[in-house]
């Protein structure tokens, strides 16, 4: 119609002049290359480019949007304050409601037996490994997140292990007294799954009081922090069925298609931390394929203008990102931008993309540029201008897990990231100049910086560097090693006697060295406790670098208090004064709980080869990540090649 209303132009055969067909095909043929193109800005363009472009071309990431002064305030509460207020309840044993939660096993006893065996499976395999092995390992097959599977061979890995994951005999310990503890702790963890499976599966944590699900805005609509947080707790365990109820989900119901807010730092901690060290342990393809694809919705927070992210981000597809509404001047949070180093290094590995260990590289290189004052790290930092915001320095909140980082990616590098260990050993310099001070009782404690002025309190979460000190005690100069190993004992007893100065024997959240007492919290708000692992993981460093029996009574003294004062009928719940035997219950039982304060008990009475060191760093959710020893992966690349010619 339009090109027969064209002046001078006559019509033929079906109306339209030679011509006019030309300049009909040159529209259409324009408008088909336009919608092509736009396939390529659509927010989920990456997958589309995979399906056009070699499998051999790196994925582009795909990029958000982040204006600067776009801090959110509907996310502004801490972590820590987001426990809701509970209600009361008597403790009790086991509740006989349970129902019978037993399904047949997805995994074959025989197979999980393997498995269990330490990977003994795997070695087999390594030994008959025929030449048709080999070459299949390297087939190239491309996957739906664009990591091509053939860049990452889970038999490579195993046979770069020092040692079997699960130990001889998955660290029985042969001491009965031992067993009949590290059984006890099994049967805390049933308890607490087998209650957040009846009252709240899928749901993030569970409120055992109530009986029902919580989800909240940590996780921006992601759901199930509990399973993936104790995927790794299950399977170390040997709670095959319940493991297998876990995988079954994450394989049905785990949609990381979401679109709210959640805090980076978590959903690394859990959902990437979780995924990781499930895969890494059981070799199972879904929690590699469902953490590559969670990473890659990750990448957005990182477009800022110094590459330092910010704490919140949009899963969805506009990744847009914010600082939390309470960090001054919409900053960024040390502990936060600078806990990702672990999980984003294997996510590299895993996917062969180096965009992961590029965008954490870039965090380091900016950190260790910046002047620090007295060589300390404070805990708030300017994504926009790269220059801190506030001269607030702690070894707890806020800043905790970043010096945690620096030693454990040094150690996670075989030793061969030499920036992460000169950064840490100078941190560990500075704090000891500035922070670490001893009380009049001869207590050893970590104080708090505000600009040079001492804040004489420490927190709950501070007690976690007794065990950091430690595993980096025999990698300092020489004679400075038993310096540490000394100051990381003298930490973790001071945590101790914030346990065992309270009524509960369980420890507050923050403790005083000021207004004459020593070791306790002095403001009613610093008096709860909620299932923390802090003081319980310094136990099971202690105990693994120096075997004094004292840690693993420290720990079982942990596990009567938790039975008496944090059991209820439903699951486990937090206190609110850890000074009170009168049981005031916070209705909350942390996805950390299971992930870490249970973890850490069961490794604290198991022997040293579950889970061995050697091989092995916790990332701060205590989910273990394999060492990555890139030269044996390379020979066991070269001798595959030569095998395969
Ligand atoms: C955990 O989520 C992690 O250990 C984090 O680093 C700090 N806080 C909690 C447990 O207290």
């Amino acid at each position: 119609m339009v090109f027969r209303k064209l002046p001078g132009v006559s019509a033929s055969g079906m109306g339209l002049r030679l011509s006019q067909k030309f300049v009909f095909l040159l529209f259409l043929s324009g408008l088909v290359t336009l919608c092509f193109g736009a396939l390529f800005f659509l927010p989920d363009s990456v997958r589309l480019k995979r399906i056009f472009l070699s499998k051999t071309e790196t994925p582009p990431v795909t990029v958000g949007s982040g204006s600067e002064n776009d801090a959110r305030e509907h996310l502004k509460r801490p972590k820590d304050q987001e426990h809701p207020r509970g209600m009361t309840s008597a403790k009790g044993e086991t509740s006989t409601k349970l129902k019978s939660l037993s399904r047949k096993p997805v995994v074959s006893r025989e197979a999980t037996e393997e498995r269990l065996a330490g990977g003994k499976a795997l070695e087999d395999l390594s030994l008959s490994r025929s030449r048709a092995e080999s070459v299949s390992e390297r087939a190239t097959v491309v996957d739906h997140h664009g990591a091509d599977t053939d860049t990452f061979s889970y038999a490579k890995f195993k046979r770069c292990l020092l040692k079997p994951p699960l130990g001889r005999d998955y660290g029985k310990p042969s001491d009965p007294n031992t067993n009949e503890r590290r059984e006890k702790v099994k049967e805390m963890m049933k308890f607490a799954w087998d209650n957040y499976k009846l009252y709240a599966w899928g749901k993030n944590e569970l409120r055992p009081l109530t009986r029902n699900g919580h989800l909240g805005n940590m996780f921006g609509g992601l759901k199930g922090a509990s399973i993936i947080d104790s995927l790794d707790t299950l399977y170390i365990m040997g709670l095959m069925d319940e493991y297998n109820d876990a995988k079954e989900w994450v394989q049905t119901s785990l949609d990381l298609n979401s679109n709210g807010e959640a805090s980076l730092f978590e959903v690394n901690i859990r959902y990437v931390g979780g995924l990781l060290s499930a895969y890494y342990l059981t070799g199972e393809e879904v929690f590699k394929s469902k953490v590559l694809e969670l990473g890659e919705k990750l990448l957005p927070a990182f477009n800022t203008p110094t590459g330092i992210p910010r704490g919140v981000i949009n899963l969805g597809s506009s990744g847009t990102s914010w600082s939390w509404g309470w960090a001054s001047a919409g900053s960024s949070i040390l502990a936060e931008f600078g806990t990702l180093h672990l999980e984003f290094v294997h996510l590299s590995e895993l996917s062969a993309n180096p965009i992961y260990t590029e965008k954490v590289m870039n965090i380091r290189k900016l950190l260790n540029k910046i002047e620090k004052p007295h060589g300390l790290y404070p805990n708030f930092l300017s994504p926009v201008s790269g220059n801190w915001v506030q001269h607030h320095v702690s070894i707890g909140g806020l800043g905790d897990s970043f010096y945690e980082y620096l030693i454990k990616s040094f150690l996670m590098s075989d030793k061969t990231d030499g920036d992460a260990k000169k950064m840490y050993y100078s941190a560990l310099e500075a704090i000891e100049a500035n922070l670490v001070q001893k009380s009049p009782g001869g207590l050893t404690y970590m104080a708090e910086w505000r600009g040079g002025i001492l804040d004489h309190k420490m927190g709950h979460l501070a007690c976690f560097s007794g065990g950091m000190i430690g595993i980096g005690a025999d990698d300092g100069v020489p004679e400075k090693r038993q310096h540490y190993l000394d100051l990381a004992a003298e930490i973790t007893h001071t945590c101790h006697e914030s346990y065992t100065r309270s009524a509960t024997k369980l420890g507050p959240e923050a403790f005083r060295f000021d207004g004459g007492g020593e070791a306790t919290a002095t403001r009613l708000s610093d008096r709860y406790y909620i299932l923390r692992p802090e003081v319980i993981e310094s136990y099971m460093y202690m105990w693994r670098l120096t075997h004094d029996p004292k840690y693993r009574e420290w720990g079982w003294e942990a596990v009567e208090a938790l039975e008496q004062h944090c059991r209820v009928e439903a699951g486990f719940s937090g206190i609110r004064d850890v000074y009170t035997t009168t049981a005031s219950h916070d209705n909350m039982q942390q996805s950390f709980f299971l992930s870490e304060t249970l973890k850490y008990l069961y490794l604290l009475f198991s022997d040293d080869d579950l889970l061995p060191l050697e091989d092995w760093v916790f990332n701060t959710e205590a989910h273990p990540l394999p060492i990555i020893r890139k030269s044996c992966l390379q020979d066991e690349a070269t001798q595959d090649k030569t095998v395969a010619e």
